[in-house]
């Protein structure tokens, strides 16, 4: 962690971004700025939980089929309201939400669309263990004049103008990118303000560290059980003494993995038939996760594909996510493309 960046708030480095691109209405800043806002939002809410009894399900069934818990529900509608309150989206996409979420008349439309996952990890939140929050920012292709629509949901990972996380942990940390590299802040809870911690995070070409729900393993398609096969009994050929681990959150999973390096991989589950691409979500979990690793020198793959291609055909769409240092991860494509195995 840099020292000397330690004074530099979210609110400078958000400015100083938009004084240096020509251009810049500050309307992007204004997104997240009030991205920034419904997250410090969800943080406090998170923080009180156990205090004001907004833990436990709160007894409806998202689109995903799975409980909505209360906070779940408490972070998606802070998120929905910040956003459209900033007056510069034109629609939002939300992993607890069926369709396109409409911008109420009373506030602007404006440029950008914005897919979350309000609440990752939710299963963990009774206890006490990560969870976060995801976004993945798009321009509108529509025009203006008329609703927006699935074209302008339905974009490429490589169109993304912006994405980031963040983790409500032992401490809040925001991870971003706006396509110059990734930078964390962490919440100084004294002062409520995020502060630059991790300036310019590059991830390790190479890791010691695995992360996937090996539960699945009788599940998983040949090259993958090979792939975590080689990884553990395969020290006469790789010279590594590798370590499984495993949260259960993905934003936690993933951002320790971006800092020490390694792979966290959540391939498509053979054991239930609706769900033949994993679990994971394209648009609000895979790719704004791909645009940061990328942007921090990782990789992101489906074994077959790069993430950020991906032609998305619906809001909810599933995808295998293989993720992390450029090294291991192109050594399980080499395993998918049967070079190893
Ligand atoms: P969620 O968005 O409903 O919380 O589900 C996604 C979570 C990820 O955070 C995590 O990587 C994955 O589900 C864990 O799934 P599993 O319990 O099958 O290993
Ligand atoms: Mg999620």
């Amino acid at each position: 962690m840099a020292t000397d960046n330690i004074g530099i708030t979210i609110s400078n480095h958000l400015l100083l971004n938009q004084q240096l691109t020509e251009g810049a209405t500050g309307s992007y800043t204004r997104l997240l700025q009030a991205l920034v806002l419904a997250c410090k939002i969800i943080q406090r809410d998170v923080a009180k939980a156990g205090l004001v009894d907004i833990l436990g399900r709160a007894g409806t069934v998202n689109v995903q089929g799975e409980e909505v818990q209360k906070l779940d529900e408490l972070a998606n509608n802070t998120v929905k309201r910040r956003l459209s309150a900033s007056g510069e989206v034109c629609g939002l996409v939300s992993e607890e939400e069926a369709d396109i979420i409409e911008i109420p008349r009373q506030y602007p439309q404006g440029g950008y669309v914005v897919h979350f996952d309000p609440l990752d990890g939710s299963s963990n939140i009774d206890a006490n263990v990560s969870i976060g929050t995801i976004f993945s920012i798009y321009r509108r292709v529509t025009e203006p004049s008329n609703d927006i629509n699935l074209q302008d949901a339905l974009q490429p990972g490589l169109k993304q103008v912006g994405a980031g996380y963040v983790i409500y942990g032992s401490s809040c940390i925001l991870v971003f990118s706006t396509g110059q590299g990734v930078n964390g802040f962490t919440l100084d809870p004294s002062i409520g303000e995020f502060l630059l911690s991790h300036p310019n995070i590059k991830t390790p070409n190479k890791g010691k560290i695995y992360s996937i729900n090996e539960g699945n393993y009788g599940y998983w398609d040949e090259p993958t059980k090979n792939y975590v096969d080689w990884l553990k009994n395969g020290y006469a050929d790789h010279k590594i003494h590798y370590t499984a681990r495993y949260v259960g959150s993905l934003v936690a999973d993933f951002h320790r993995n971006l800092l020490y390096g390694g792979i966290f991989l959540y391939p498509a589950d053979l054991k239930d038939p609706k769900k033949p691409q994993g679990k994971l979500r394209l648009m609000c979990e895979a790719n704004p996760l791909a645009y940061i690793v990328e942007q921090a020198g990782g990789r992101a793959s489906t074994g077959k594909e790069r993430i950020l291609e991906v032609e998305p055909r619906y809001i909810h769409q599933r995808t295998p996510l293989i993720i992390g240092s450029p090294d291991d991860v192109r050594v399980y494509e080499e395993f998918v493309e049967g070079k190893r195995g």
